[in-house]
């Protein structure tokens, strides 16, 4: 597949993409997020690659939503773009995806790497939702996962502020799994990558999708979400394999099946 707008490298089991709009500091066009939600997609079905991390460049993961673009669009344009199509696709990856921010995550670029299931900032990186400046509102899950990530009051005051955050008061708020020095961030999050990657994929797969369901369901329904998946990994041979392994003291060779 060929993109313009990002850059797609893999080192199986990891990929790395990264966007590629850096005049524009990664604004989120509409191209650039059809062909990351088009990569993503492929990387979910390609079985060589267990984890995927998304970057920027040192200036910015992305500052947003690109403005120009939206500028002089009404209700019905918005509506008709249908732009959360390739949202939900990004959101639909099965596989872990870390981001890997330096600089501005602003907006949309704050969205995405909040899509995104771990986040390794560089020390420069700056997190906000500055949409309120321009008259609106975040629009991709910035209320809501913002909210869930750092709760009520400091989401309320990054949303209606518009003001930035930094990398270690992200991680204060519990926005951020890791800090660490510009020169770092990429090579942690791949390392990170790597960690996961080793891990059985079937497993990874349906653990993350119970912790996302505990966003969405009541503690009870989570429980029972959680039993069943658990309950499926004892019909794969990576669970026979992983604790054979552990009983015979030996490193398991996983199968992904
Ligand atoms: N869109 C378009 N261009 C952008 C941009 C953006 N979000 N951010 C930066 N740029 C461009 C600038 O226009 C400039 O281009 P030229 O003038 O050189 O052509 C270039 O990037 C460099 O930017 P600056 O010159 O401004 O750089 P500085 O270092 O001085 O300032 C900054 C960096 C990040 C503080 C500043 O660029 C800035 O405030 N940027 C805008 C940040 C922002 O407001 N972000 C939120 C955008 S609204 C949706 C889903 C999501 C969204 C909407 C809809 N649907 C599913 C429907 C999300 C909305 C948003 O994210």
């Amino acid at each position: 597949m060929e993109f313009e707008n990002i850059i797609l490298t893999k080192e199986a089991p990891i990929a790395t993409i990264q966007l590629n709009r850096p005049d524009v500091l990664n604004a989120l066009n509409r191209k650039l997020l059809t062909e990351l939600a088009a990569c993503v997609e492929e990387l979910d079905s390609d079985e060589s690659v267990n984890c995927i991390v998304l970057t920027g460049n040192e200036k910015a993961f992305a500052a947003g939503a690109d403005i120009k673009e939206m500028a002089e669009a009404d209700t019905i344009d918005m509506l008709s773009r249908d732009s959360f199509s390739v949202w939900d696709r990004i959101r639909g990856t099965r596989k872990p995806i870390i981001a890997a921010v330096s600089g501005f995550a602003l907006g949309g670029g704050c969205e995405l790497a909040m899509m995104c299931d771990i986040i390794v900032a560089s020390e420069t990186a700056k997190f906000g939702q500055p949409e309120i400046n321009i008259g609106v509102m975040p629009g991709a899950g910035g209320t809501q996962r913002l909210t869930r990530a750092v709760g009520k009051y400091k989401a309320m005051e990054i949303v209606l502020t518009g003001e930035m955050i930094g990398a270690d008061d992200a991680m204060r708020a519990g926005l951020v799994n890791r800090v660490v020095p510009v020169e770092l961030y990429l090579e942690e999050a791949k390392k990170l990558a790597g960690v996961i990657a080793s891990k059985p994929p079937v497993a990874v797969k349906l653990a993350k999708e119970s912790v996302l369901k505990s966003h969405e369901l009541s503690l009870k329904d989570g429980l029972e979400f959680e039993r069943k998946n658990f309950y499926m990994l004892f019909s794969s041979e990576d669970q026979k394999e992983g604790m054979k392994a552990f009983v015979e003291k030996r490193k398991p060779k996983w199968k992904g099946k």
